[in-house]
């Protein structure tokens, strides 16, 4: 939830995009952000992007090269990257690792009161855990766990992730927000930059880490392979991110209706990912994906999923909810939450 006096100085703006614009701007300033659009014409959205977008890639590559900053081993995982938007790393992160993260998420629910929040596409704000909320809502999950388990943080800080976060985004990765799903989410194709909202709105990385092999038919993650490179869809004339007060509901069907239609002009299937345990993908922050239909009841989807700006930019979160600016963990493992520790805990 907004604080109330962000809210109060939110509402004289939703109805000006112009006025909006100017003020988001300003109270969100972020150096490179400004920085990539100035330089617009070096990458393909009007919002900049990863040093990997740029129209100058093989100029910026062959100088990563030469600095050491890239091995000549990556550059395959490199250019698919660039070309398709995700990289999937194979058995990335070991059995033992998911085990103890699975154990240590049972007892964090299990403690009363658990430390826990849910959110889910029926509830109106996130709600502590219990079982109850948790199966008596649709595409729950719960968020920001690292903040509590070590084990989900051992997983979302795993080298074999963090590598290729760094590589990709130039910097190290900061975590911003886990989603720890037991079943689909069958959330629609969408592209991240609407919801994962961020003073860099192109700056960002998703990693999706499968807990256990994933069966057709559980609402398994699927995607638009190069989506990324789709042209920017506009909310309000001017935004990346999708803003319900500001945009309206129409805004958001409209958008969700575009990106299939994308696809069908360019013939691009939806490509469906089953993984193993222990397998990962990350995806670029405008790759159109989402949770298929669940047609098999009886089986769980166990994912974690964790987003990450570049160390410099910030979730918006950071500006609507100033309680919860703060940073944790050490260095290569840093994180902030937009829930913990909850404001009536302090
Ligand atoms: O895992 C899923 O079903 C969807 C996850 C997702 O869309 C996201 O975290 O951005």
């Amino acid at each position: 939830m907004m604080s109330p006096g962000v809210a109060k100085v939110k509402r004289l703006f939703d109805s000006s995009p112009l006025l909006y614009r100017t003020a988001f701007g300003l109270a969100t300033f972020n150096l490179d952000y400004c920085e990539q659009r100035l330089h617009r014409g070096r990458y393909p959205s009007r919002f900049g992007g990863l040093w990997t977008d740029r129209v100058d890639f093989e100029d910026q590559l062959r100088r990563r090269l030469n600095r050491g900053e890239v091995a000549e081993d990556q550059l395959r995982s490199l250019s698919s990257w660039r070309e398709q938007g995700f990289l999937k790393l194979d058995n990335a992160v070991d059995h033992r690792l998911i085990d103890d993260y699975l154990d240590e998420l049972e007892t964090l629910k299990a403690r009363s009161p658990s430390p826990l929040y849910v959110t889910s596409s029926t509830l109106e704000a996130p709600a502590p855990f219990s079982a109850e909320v948790f199966a008596g809502n649709s595409s729950s999950r719960i968020v920001d766990d690292y903040f509590y388990s070590e084990s989900a943080r051992r997983l979302l800080f795993h080298p074999s992730i963090t590598d290729y976060l760094s590589l990709f985004l130039a910097s190290e990765p900061v975590l911003t927000q886990s989603l720890s799903f037991e079943t689909g989410s069958e959330q629609a194709v969408h592209q991240d930059t609407a919801f994962v909202r961020m003073n860099a709105p192109m700056k960002f990385i998703g990693v999706w880490i499968a807990l256990e092999d994933i069966q057709p038919g559980t609402g398994e993650l699927v995607y638009y392979p190069g989506s990324h490179l789709w042209p920017d869809f506009l909310f309000s004339r001017y935004f990346k991110h999708y803003d319900s007060d500001r945009d309206g509901e129409a805004q958001l069907h409209n958008w969700l209706a575009w990106i299939h239609e994308q696809a069908r002009e360019r013939s691009q299937p939806l490509s469906s990912f089953f993984p193993k345990k222990g397998d990962v993908l990350l995806w670029h922050p405008a790759l159109a994906h989402g949770g298929a239909p669940i047609n098999n009841d009886s089986g769980t989807r166990r994912s974690l999923v964790g987003h990450y700006c570049a160390k410099g930019a910030r979730p918006l979160y950071h500006y609507y909810k100033p309680a919860q600016r703060k940073g944790y963990g050490r260095q290569g493992c840093t994180y902030t939450s937009a829930y913990y520790p909850p404001v009536s805990a302090r």
